[in-house]
């Protein structure tokens, strides 16, 4: 039965392009998910977009003396076409710099403000004598209270994760002018998280202790058992959305606080676009609602978004928030500003049409629930040993031989021996243990279930040996090609999800009728009907050499 779901991937800041941490992390993981739930034919929205406020993109104009809006523009464009190339197939990708977005924020402000949901306070906040501005957020780093970070925001400590003001911080210093900043008065609106954390206690400690992954539910709780302070929702700045308070000026909102909104006027741009009413995706009971986004935002997805959520009052909560854990390269923290990063830009341009490569190695060693570490070594072993020598070998051998003995139809199968039936039965097993860990958002376990049809297709291929038996026995020959060609017709649906330019290359291969669904799978229906005929074979994998990965790695180290 088909149910609704609002599926939202975390809004990359317009600040620089994709690397493979963001993928690994968030975008992958999140575009399985969306693939899969509509192959079973649910009524999915898969919604993102550019993060186009907040002081980093503000510190990057600084740096270049242009507009904050030339940055976002420019990243923008290159973080879309990015997604839309390595196949994270949303359903819109908006920008909170549209018209749409800043009502919707401003809205959502308002109708809080409205029904007293704020507490007004004017207090001493960090100021920068020399540069004439306070110092929210990104614009001061100093030593974490939390942890000794000394790298930690004013808003948050990347380290620990945890959030705290500007003031927590020690010995904070400017970003702009690296001097110590002095305090200076000023009024701003807080969200009192402290009047929420028993809601929070329920709805997170109790109803999702069994389905949230530990890692989110352990500092979930960790929060929620310290004591929740009021958060500051806006700002001293002039780049976002203008606190929609009459007489208030040179205040925006928080970014922490329009940007999570940013789903919803997506959802919104959306459904003006399909003619669809966007209410239910986010307002209907019935719709599961999962955010899909990395360590470092889950108190913002888990405590503070609910908490705006609960106080508006008319939205639904979300079902699960499966965040991951950090990718690292060579094993070192990606780095956008030391450049230690893999750049999907950068990628398309050394590995041309290989999208499918990189998604399947950031899914086989996806951070899913501790960090773990992209190496350019681990990445061509698995491309040469288990897409290239089991999932290409495998299709290769079967489409080449069909055509070599049967001009490309299929041929008939009779008199099932045992080892026919052992593989047809574990194909038809397959869709169901990928539910039970796509359900559960066990990516890497469910890729590897895939994996391993092709890999046991390859094996019963190679075990019946079909090429020796053609002229002593080619009755039983048939039969084996037959079965051989039904495990990759089900190779071709069921690697859509997580291959999906494999997966769609294959169904075109196969010519593979197009109603076939995961369901006719399980219950072992025909895929590939005897005299169906099949195209000529196509490489699906190329093999990677060593001075490929020779001069990834010395690019990365130059
Ligand atoms: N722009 C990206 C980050 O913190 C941040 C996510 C917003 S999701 C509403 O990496
Ligand atoms: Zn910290």
């Amino acid at each position: 039965m088909s149910k609704r779901f609002t599926l939202t991937a975390a809004l990359p800041y317009s600040n620089g392009p994709i690397h493979i941490g963001h993928l690994a992390g968030v975008y992958i993981p999140a575009d399985i998910y969306a693939r899969y739930l509509r192959l079973l034919g649910n009524d999915v929205v898969f919604i993102c977009g550019s993060d186009e406020h907040g002081v980093p993109i503000t510190i990057k104009a600084k740096k270049e003396n242009v507009s904050p809006q030339i940055i976002v523009d420019r990243y923008h464009k290159i973080i879309k076409d990015s997604f839309a190339e390595f196949g994270i197939s949303f359903d819109n990708y908006s920008r909170t710099s549209n018209t749409i977005h800043h009502e919707t924020a401003s809205y959502f402000f308002k109708k809080l403000y409205e029904n007293d949901k704020f507490v007004v306070e004017v207090s001493d906040q960090l100021y920068d004598s020399d540069a004439k501005q306070f110092l929210p957020d990104r614009f001061v780093v100093g030593t974490c209270p939390k942890c000794g970070n000394n790298e930690s925001y004013g808003d948050q400590c990347e380290a620990c994760g945890s959030i705290h003001n500007g003031t927590d911080l020690i010995d904070p210093k400017s970003v702009i002018s690296g001097n110590s900043p002095i305090l200076k008065s000023t009024k701003h609106w807080y969200l009192p998280l402290n009047k929420y954390q028993k809601f929070l206690r329920q709805w997170i400690g109790e109803e999702h202790k069994n389905d949230w992954k530990s890692n989110v539910y352990g500092q979930c709780m960790s929060w929620i058992n310290d004591d929740l302070r009021p958060r500051a929702v806006t700002r001293d700045l002039d780049w976002g959305i203008p606190v929609p308070i009459e007489g208030e000026k040179g205040k925006v909102l928080y970014v922490w606080f329009d940007a999570p909104i940013g789903y919803i006027s997506s959802t919104k741009e959306w459904a003006k676009k399909e003619g669809k009413d966007w209410e239910p995706y986010w307002k209907d009971q019935d719709t599961s609602l999962v955010h899909f986004i990395g360590k470092d935002n889950i108190v913002f997805h888990c405590i503070i978004f609910p908490s705006m959520l609960k106080a508006e009052g008319s939205y639904i909560l979300p079902k699960n928030v499966p965040a991951n854990e950090f990718l690292n390269l060579e094993g070192k923290k990606i780095s956008t500003s030391k450049n230690w990063a893999v750049w999907l830009t950068d990628y398309l341009k050394d590995f041309p049409n290989q999208q499918d490569v990189l998604r399947y190695v950031l899914i086989s060693t996806a951070p899913e629930t501790k960090d773990n570490d992209f190496t350019w070594k681990d990445f061509q072993s698995r491309n040469n040993n288990e897409l290239v020598a089991i999932f290409g070998n495998f299709v290769n051998r079967v489409v080449v031989l069909t055509h070599k003995y049967y001009k490309g139809h299929v041929p008939s199968a009779t008199d099932l021996k045992s080892d026919d039936h052992y593989v047809l039965d574990l194909l038809s097993k397959t869709p169901n243990s990928l539910k039970f860990s796509l359900d559960r958002f066990r990516f890497r376990e469910a890729n590897q279930t895939m994996i391993n049809l092709a890999r046991s297709g390859n094996k019963y291929l190679a075990d019946q040996e079909p090429w020796k038996l053609i002229k002593s026995d080619p009755i039983r020959v048939q039969t084996v090609i037959n079965t051989a060609l039904q495990i990759v017709a089900g190779l071709a649906l069921v690697s859509e999800p997580f291959l999906p330019f494999t997966s769609s290359r294959l169904k075109s291969m196969l010519v593979l009728d197009k109603e076939l669904s995961w369901d006719g799978i399980t219950s072992g229906d025909i895929l590939l009907p005897v005299h169906h005929r099949i195209n000529q074979a196509e490489l699906l994998f190329n093999k990677i050499e060593d001075s490929q990965i020779f001069s990834q790695l010395s690019k990365l180290n130059s």
